[in-house]
C-alpha cells in the first residue's frame, strides 16, 4: 500500500521518528543484478588493431588540460587487454549480467560498414563469449558517447544523416551479436550527449553552440534510436526475441521551498530534464513535452530568430518515435533543489530557456564528484513521477553509482547503494515495474573530463601497475550478499583482510574515501 510505503521511507531517511518499518522486502527471483561500464572509459587501446579515432580521444588529446589529473583513455583500465579478469570480477559478485558499450570506431573505423574492422570485433566476441561461458547475460549499449570522429567531421550529431549512420551501425553490430545478446540500449544519456557536447564544451566533441546544437542534436539522437529499435523490432525480434531500450538521466529535482515560483519552475524543469526525452517515447501524443515547446518558441522569436530553435517533429517522426522502446533504462544519481532565477544566463541557451537554479540539501551526504549527493528518497519520487506520467514502464535501473578517493574502504558507497536500493523495494511495492538494477561501476575508470581522481568502481584499479589491477572494495563483497541474499540487510564482510576470491589483502581501516 502506497501510505505504509511512503511512511517506511520516511523512517528509513529517519524522517518520523520512534516508527520502525521492520518488513523485510525483497527482489523477486528474476529480477536483474549487473554492474555496468562503457567502451571509452575501461578500454583503452585507443590506437590499436585497426580501430579508428573517436571524438573522445580527439577532444582529450587537443585539449589535455581539460583533464585536472591528466589523464585520459590511451589506456584507461586497459578491458581490451584484462576481459578474462573482468569477468572474473563478475563472477566473484555473482551478477546476472554486464552492461558495456561498443566502441563505434572500434568496429567501422570510418563510421561507415565499408569498412569492418575483424580484430576490434574479435575483441567484442571474446568478451561476450566468456559471458556467456559463466551464464552473465551481456547488456550491450550501442552508443556511450565515443562517435567516430570521420563522423564528427561531418557535423555528427549534428546533421541529420546521423540518424541513417547509425542504423547502419546498428544493423552489422545485430547482425553480428543478435543471436548472443538478448538486452539492448541504444543510446546513452542523450541529454549528456547533446547538452554538454554540443550546447557546451564539457565532452566531446565540444561544440558549444548553446540553445541551437544542443536540441537540433536531441532531436537526432532520439530519431537514431527510434531507427534502431525498428530495424530489430523489424528484421530481428521475431527470431531472436531481445529487449530494446534507451537509457535516460533521470535524476530527481524538488522545489528548494513551497513558494509558487518555485514550484512551478521545478515542473517545468522536470519538463526540459526528463520530459524532453521521455515523452516522445511514453506519452500517448509522443513529442516533446508542451511547456518546453512554448518556452523555447517564445524566448527564440524575441531573440530574433524566425522560428523556434528547438527543432519540431513531424507526424511521421512522432509515429516512428511513439512506443520505440520495450524498456527504459533508468540513470539516477542524484536530487537536485530548484529554484526560479533571474540570473543572466548566455543566450541563447538551455540555461536561460528554462530560467532556474540548482543548489542541494548541506544535510545530504556528498560524494567526490561535486554533483553527486545521496537523496535516496528522489529515486523513490523519480519513480513514482514515471509512473504516474508515462503509464508503469518496463524499467531497468541501467546506472547508479558513488565516486570516493582511491582505497578499498568504501563505507559511503555501501551506504548509498543500500539506502538507494531499499528505496527502490519500495517503489517497486508501490507499482514500480522495475526488472533490474545495474551498479556504476564494475571498476575504476575514466570519469570524462574528470579522469580517475573520481572514482565509482566496485572493484579498484590500480592505474599504475602494469596489468592495471583490479582489487575488491568493501562494495563489491556487499554487493555479492544482496545478490545472493535478494535482500538488503545489515551484513558487512567479516575478514576485512580477505578478499572476495578468499586473496589476503592490507586494508587500511584509515577512512580516507572522500
Ligand atoms: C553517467 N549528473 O554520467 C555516465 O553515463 C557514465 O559514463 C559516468 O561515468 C557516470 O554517469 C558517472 O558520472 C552522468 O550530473 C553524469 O547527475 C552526470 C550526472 C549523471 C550521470
Amino acid at each position: 500500500m502506497a501510505w505504509t510505503a511512503i511512511i517506511a521511507a520516511l523512517s528509513i531517511l529517519g524522517l518520523v521518528e520512534g516508527w520502525t518499518d521492520t518488513k523485510i522486502r525483497r527482489f523477486p527471483d528474476s529480477f536483474m543484478f549487473g554492474v555496468g561500464s562503457a567502451a571509452y572509459q575501461v578500454e583503452g587501446a585507443w590506437n590499436l588493431d585497426g580501430k579508428g579515432e573517436s571524438i573522445w580521444d580527439r577532444f582529450l588529446h587537443e585539449n589535455p588540460d581539460l583533464v585536472p589529473d591528466g589523464t585520459n583513455g590511451d589506456v584507461a583500465s586497459d578491458s581490451y587487454h584484462h576481459y578474462k579478469r573482468d569477468v572474473e570480477m563478475l563472477r566473484e559478485m555473482g551478477v546476472d549480467h554486464y552492461r558495456f558499450s561498443i566502441s563505434w570506431p572500434r568496429v567501422m573505423p570510418s563510421g561507415f560498414p565499408n569498412q569492418i574492422n575483424e580484430q576490434g570485433f574479435q575483441y567484442y566476441d571474446n568478451l561476450i563469449n566468456e559471458l556467456l561461458t559463466y551464464k552473465i547475460e551481456p547488456m550491450v549499449t550501442l552508443y556511450h558517447f565515443d562517435l567516430p570522429q570521420r563522423l564528427q567531421d561531418l557535423g555528427g550529431w549534428a546533421n541529420p544523416l546521423s540518424i541513417g549512420w547509425c542504423e547502419d551501425y546498428a544493423r552489422v553490430v545485430f547482425d553480428r551479436y543478435a543471436s548472443k545478446v538478448k538486452y539492448w540500449i541504444t543510446m546513452n544519456q542523450p541529454n549528456s550527449i547533446c547538452l554538454e557536447g554540443y550546447g557546451d564544451s564539457i565532452m566531446a566533441p565540444g561544440v558549444d553552440m548553446k540553445g541551437i546544437a544542443d536540441y537540433i542534436c536531441i532531436k537526432n539522437v532520439l530519431l537514431a534510436h527510434a531507427k534502431a529499435y525498428r530495424l530489430y523490432e523489424r528484421e530481428y525480434k521475431s527470431k531472436y526475441n531481445g529487449f530494446v531500450g534507451i537509457s535516460v538521466s533521470v535524476n530527481w529535482a524538488n522545489p528548494i521551498n513551497n513558494k509558487t515560483e518555485n514550484v512551478q519552475a521545478t515542473e517545468e524543469y522536470r519538463e526540459f530534464s526528463i520530459g524532453m526525452y521521455l515523452n516522445p517515447i511514453w506519452s500517448p501524443y509522443g513529442d516533446f513535452p508542451q511547456v518546453v515547446k512554448d518556452i523555447v518558441a517564445k524566448k527564440s522569436l524575441k531573440q530574433g530568430f524566425f522560428k523556434s530553435r528547438l527543432p519540431t517533429l513531424s507526424a511521421e517522426e512522432k509515429k516512428l518515435l511513439k512506443k520505440s522502446a520495450d524498456f527504459l533504462g533508468m540513470n539516477h544519481y542524484t536530487t537536485m533543489l530548484v529554484k526560479r532565477s533571474f540570473q543572466q544566463y548566455p543566450s541563447p541557451s538551455y540555461q536561460d530557456d528554462i530560467g532556474v537554479e540548482f543548489s542541494q540539501d548541506t544535510n545530504w551526504r556528498g560524494a567526490k564528484s561535486s554533483w553527486l549527493k545521496s537523496y535516496a528518497f528522489g529515486i523513490y519520487k523519480a519513480l513514482l513521477h514515471i509512473n504516474q506520467n508515462y503509464d508503469y514502464p518496463l524499467i531497468i535501473i541501467t546506472e547508479h553509482g558513488w565516486s570516493t578517493n582511491a582505497g578499498l574502504w568504501d563505507q559511503s558507497r555501501v551506504q548509498c547503494m543500500k539506502d538507494y536500493m531499499r528505496a527502490l523495494l519500495l517503489a517497486m511495492e508501490d507499482g514500480s515495474r522495475v526488472a533490474g538494477y545495474t551498479a556504476w561501476s564494475l571498476m575504476d575508470n575514466l570519469e570524462w573530463a574528470s579522469g580517475i581522481s573520481e572514482r565509482f568502481g566496485l572493484y579498484e584499479v590500480d592505474f599504475d601497475s602494469e596489468d592495471k589491477k583490479r582489487t575488491a572494495r568493501e562494495s563489491a563483497l556487499v554487493y555479492r550478499h544482496i545478490i545472493e541474499e535478494r535482500v538488503v540487510d545489515d551484513w558487512t564482510p567479516p575478514r576485512l583482510d580477505i578478499d572476495i576470491s578468499g586473496r589476503r589483502l592490507k586494508r587500511s581501516k584509515k577512512n580516507t574515501e572522500l
